[in-house]
Formats: C-alpha cells, sequence, structure tokens
C-alpha cells in the first residue's frame, strides 16, 4: 500500500478542470460567475491549481439575504426533516471521500495519509454525528431554537474539517450559513458546495464565499446572527471588538502553546511517539499542537536523544506519496513567518534540524528547540509550524507551574505510567482538553474549545449544537460553556 502515487492526482484536478478552473461564488443555490480574483497554488510544487474570485460587499449583501431568506423554511423543517439533508451530505461526502483527500492535500500540502485517513474521515462524522443529533432537538431541546443566519470563518489548517465543525452543528439546530473559508484553501468548501447540490438542499442554506480577510471583515460587519471564528488570536480579537454591543453571538477558537509533559514514569517510547503526532502532525499547523515539551529532568538527557533519532526518521516530501510523515507548509508566507520566529530566537537554547534532504517547495524541516528559558518567545509564542520547543521540570509542581505559565490555553498532554500522577495533574491545568498518555484526540460528541486567549465557546458534542441556539421565549435553552 506503499510508494508514490503520481496518478492520484488525476480525479481533484479533472474536477477542478471539469468546473472551469475558475471559481465564483456559492450564493443562493449556485455559483455565481468567477469574478476579479486570485490563484490558489499547490505549496508543494507552486504551480496554478484554480482561480478565485474575492467577494465584493454586493456579495456578501447576496449571500447573507439568500441565507436569510432560506432560513424560516429551513428551521420549520424540524429536526427529522434537516437530518436527512444532513446525512445526504455525510454519504456525499463519504461517496467523494478519495476526491476530497486529494483535493486537500494538493492545495494544503498536508500528507494524502492524514487528509486520507483524518481530515475526510473526521469531517464524515461530523455530519453523520450532526444529522442524529438534530433528529432529537425536539424532544432533547424543546425550549431551544435557532439563531438565524451564521457568518463562519475559518482557518486553512483542516480546510474541510474546520467547515464541517461550523455547518454541521448550525444546520442541524435549523440556521443558515455564510462561510468563508481561508484563502489559501478554499477548494475542498467550493467541491462541498457542489455537494450540497447534488444533495438537494434547500437553495440559501448555505453560502460559501472566497476572498481574504476583508471579506470576513465585511461577514463580520453584516446582518448576520452569530459568528463563529477560528483563526489567529490577533484576527479573533478585532471580531471580538466588531461585535461588543451588535447583540450578534460569537464563539472564537484561538491560537494556543499547548504544554506536553513527559514524566519520569513514562512510557518513553510512547511519549516520542505521542510527540511525532502532537507536533509534527499537519506540519505542526495545529491550534492544540503539543509544542511545548516539558521533560522531567532525570530522564531529559535520553528522552532529546531518543526524540533526536525519531526526528531524523520522519520522511518529508511530496504530500502526495502514501509514505511521507511530513508535508509542505501551506504557503511561502506561513514558511517565512516560521522561519523568521526560529532565526530571532536570539541563540538561546540549541536548535537541532531533522537530518532530511528537504524537497524544493515550501517545505520545512522539523525542528527541537531545546534549553529554553520560560519566558524565552520561543516558549511564549505560537510558531504554527513544525517547530518544538523544550524545557526541563523537577517537581509536578513545577511542571503544572511552567505548563500554566501562557496566556493561551487549549490543549495539555500529560505521560505517566502513575495514573495517580497524571489524574492529580490533569485538572490542575489550565486548558480547554487534557489528553493522559494520549494526543490530538478528537470526536464529533466531545466539546473543544479554549480558555484565555485560546478564546472561548464550544465545537462538538452538546455545548457546540447549543452554541447555535437561543431560548425560545422566556424558556431555558443549554447555554454554551461560560468563557
Ligand atoms: O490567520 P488569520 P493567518 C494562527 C497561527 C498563524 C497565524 C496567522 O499562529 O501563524 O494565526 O495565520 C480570515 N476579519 N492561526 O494569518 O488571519 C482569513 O481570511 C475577519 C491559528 O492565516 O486569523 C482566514 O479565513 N476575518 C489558527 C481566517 O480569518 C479575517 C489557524 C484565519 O486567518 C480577518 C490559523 C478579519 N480582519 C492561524 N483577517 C487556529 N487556531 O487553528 C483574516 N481573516
Amino acid at each position: 500500500d506503499y510508494g508514490p502515487a503520481p496518478e492520484a492526482s488525476g480525479d481533484a484536478l479533472a474536477w477542478i478542470v471539469d468546473q472551469g478552473g475558475k471559481f465564483g461564488h456559492f450564493i443562493d443555490g449556485a455559483f455565481t460567475a468567477p469574478g476579479a480574483g486570485f490563484d490558489s497554488k499547490n505549496p508543494a510544487t507552486g504551480e496554478v491549481l484554480a482561480t478565485l474570485s474575492q467577494a465584493s460587499q454586493g456579495d456578501i449583501d447576496a449571500a447573507v439575504s439568500a441565507a436569510r431568506k432560506a432560513q424560516p423554511a429551513w428551521e420549520k423543517l424540524e429536526g427529522k426533516g434537516r437530518a436527512r439533508y444532513l446525512y445526504a451530505l455525510a454519504r456525499l461526502l463519504q461517496k467523494h471521500a478519495r476526491l476530497l483527500a486529494v483535493l486537500e492535500t494538493l492545495d494544503n500540502g498536508k500528507p494524502i495519509r492524514e487528509s486520507r485517513d483524518i481530515d475526510i474521515p473526521l469531517a464524515q462524522r461530523h455530519f453523520y454525528y450532526h444529522a442524529g443529533m438534530a433528529q432529537l432537538m425536539e424532544a432533547e431541546l424543546p425550549e431551544a431554537q435557532a439563531l438565524g443566519v451564521c457568518g463562519q470563518i475559518i482557518p486553512w489548517n483542516f480546510p474541510l474539517l474546520m467547515l464541517a465543525w461550523k455547518v454541521a452543528p448550525a444546520l442541524a439546530m435549523g440556521n443558515t450559513v455564510v462561510l468563508k473559508p481561508a484563502e489559501w484553501t478554499s477548494l475542498t468548501a467550493l467541491c462541498f458546495a457542489d455537494i450540497c447540490r447534488q444533495a438537494g438542499l434547500p437553495r440559501g442554506v448555505v453560502n460559501i464565499v472566497t476572498g481574504d480577510g476583508a471579506v470576513g471583515e465585511m461577514i463580520v460587519n453584516s446582518e448576520v446572527d452569530k459568528i463563529a471564528f477560528t483563526g489567529s488570536t490577533e484576527v479573533g480579537r478585532k471580531i471580538r471588538e466588531a461585535t461588543a454591543g451588535s447583540g450578534k453571538s460569537l464563539t472564537l477558537e484561538l491560537g494556543g502553546k499547548s504544554p506536553y509533559i513527559v514524566f519520569e514514569d513514562a512510557d518513553i517510547d510512547s511519549a516520542v511517539e505521542g510527540l511525532v503526532d502532537a507536533i509534527w502532525f499537519n506540519q505542526g499547523q495545529v491550534c492544540c499542537a503539543g509544542s511545548r515539551l516539558l521533560v522531567q529532568e532525570g530522564i531529559a538527557e535520553a528522552f532529546h536523544a531518543k526524540l533526536r533519532a525519531r526526528m531524523d526518521k520522519l520522511r518529508i516530501g511530496n504530500p502526495l506519496d502514501k509514505c511521507i510523515d511530513v508535508g509542505a507548509i501551506v504557503d511561502p508566507e506561513q514558511r517565512n513567518r516560521v522561519a523568521a520566529l526560529v532565526d530571532a530566537h536570539g541563540g538561546e537554547g540549541e536548535v537541532y534540524t531533522a537530518k532530511c534532504d528537504l524537497p524544493d517547495g515550501c517545505f520545512y524541516p522539523p525542528t527541537l528547540v531545546s534549553g529554553l528559558s520560560p519566558a524565552s518567545a520561543l516558549m511564549q509564542d505560537e510558531i504554527f509550524g513544525p517547530v518544538l520547543v523544550s524545557s526541563t521540570f523537577r517537581t509536578p509542581s513545577e511542571a503544572i507551574m511552567l505548563a500554566n505559565n501562557t496566556r493561551y490555553g487549549l490543549a495539555a498532554s500529560v505521560w505517566s505510567e502513575n495514573i495517580n500522577v497524571a489524574l492529580d495533574i490533569a485538572p490542575k491545568l489550565v486548558a480547554g482538553v487534557v489528553w493522559v498518555n494520549g494526543t490530538n484526540m478528537f470526536d464529533a460528541a466531545a466539546g473543544f474549545g479554549g480558555v484565555r486567549e485560546s478564546g472561548f465557546g464550544r465545537e462538538g458534542g452538546w455545548e457546540g449544537l447549543a452554541a447555535y441556539t437561543k431560548p425560545k421565549g422566556k424558556g431555558k435553552a443549554l447555554k454554551p460553556v461560560a468563557e
């Protein structure tokens, strides 16, 4: 099953050509004619994949008014009626899984093994889960009603999966949406628009507009009832300011600098392997990446030696190759941002770069910076690339103190063979999710989200559904988790 698959890109490129290679927006159930815009490129090769349109204020107004018009009938369908469409969307995501996986890898640069085994299956699972939940709503949440029209702005690291996290719960609860994918990775969202058409989804229920941050701003300022955003803390802050006092609901899923804590009694081989997953999965472009290693002093040297040896074995290259572990960085701008952060570390600590042949294209080698002081910029700032930073601790209380010494609070991992140690530490970590002897575990039924500068609100599970409702009259609806 291993080895390069040069023919793999065929279906996906054919789909782009079938669509004319140029995309407009998906508004009111149809694609608009392509307008002035920008190129979407394959970061691994630099080749132009398609031309996308930059939405105008008129496009946003049209999308919001289509969503507004469609919403009452969509809500009136009731949960069981909406579930039929959500199941249809889930089945079509399954049917087109290969096309979507290859498209995602071409557009984003992530290894095909990840898009095939993680991104696309989890997106399907999200639609199946929310189809099931939609059917329960009238019985389980009789006091809840839809918010109305939701503006949704998503990032480039998990393009289709982030779309699923946003669209599925919104639709399940009777809302309609205007979604903007990130400008570097809009192709699977446009393919999803095509899938909405195939599913016979009523027009206006899902609208997809493309473009840069200026388009995001227009959505934020439009007549929508809710904004759901995943992206940088900086933009999240702007959106919070822009929506303050507007009456719009808001959920923000922002950055992180999640600790990965390894105690002396941990299963070291598993902890090293977990770390590969925590920081080199998706080239470290993961909001909850275990990007900050804290290792107990007694094993620090041996642990780092094993880790460096493992880094040297990571296979970096053509993301379409099924045996590749580390693919391309999403865009040269992001690679340069990562490189600049590492270069600016000022000589503190020791930088180790995996021994690998770096291919041409937008790649960055797996990197470890050890021996950093807790206050250093590299220990504090989100890098959002394949760069792990590390320092050591002596006692459990020092581990807790160092782990919580961050302005973020998205995730944490604790590794120990002593369950008493792990369960004692876990609740003391300030993070939306804590994994014990594991990392990066997600499920549609489990709420995910952060505290502090990692944002507020939850996606997934009951809490994620509640975030797309409001109480009927004076009744009580489930409330999203307080910030
Ligand atoms: O994010 P942006 P960028 C972090 C990560 C990364 C940094 C910058 O540290 O290095 O952010 O990445 C839209 N109003 N994360 O610049 O700009 C934009 O078009 C409304 C962590 O790509 O936040 C895109 O659709 N929308 C993160 C989306 O916001 C605006 C994932 C995210 O882009 C906007 C991504 C505005 N003013 C980056 N400006 C995570 N938590 O997963 C931009 N956008």
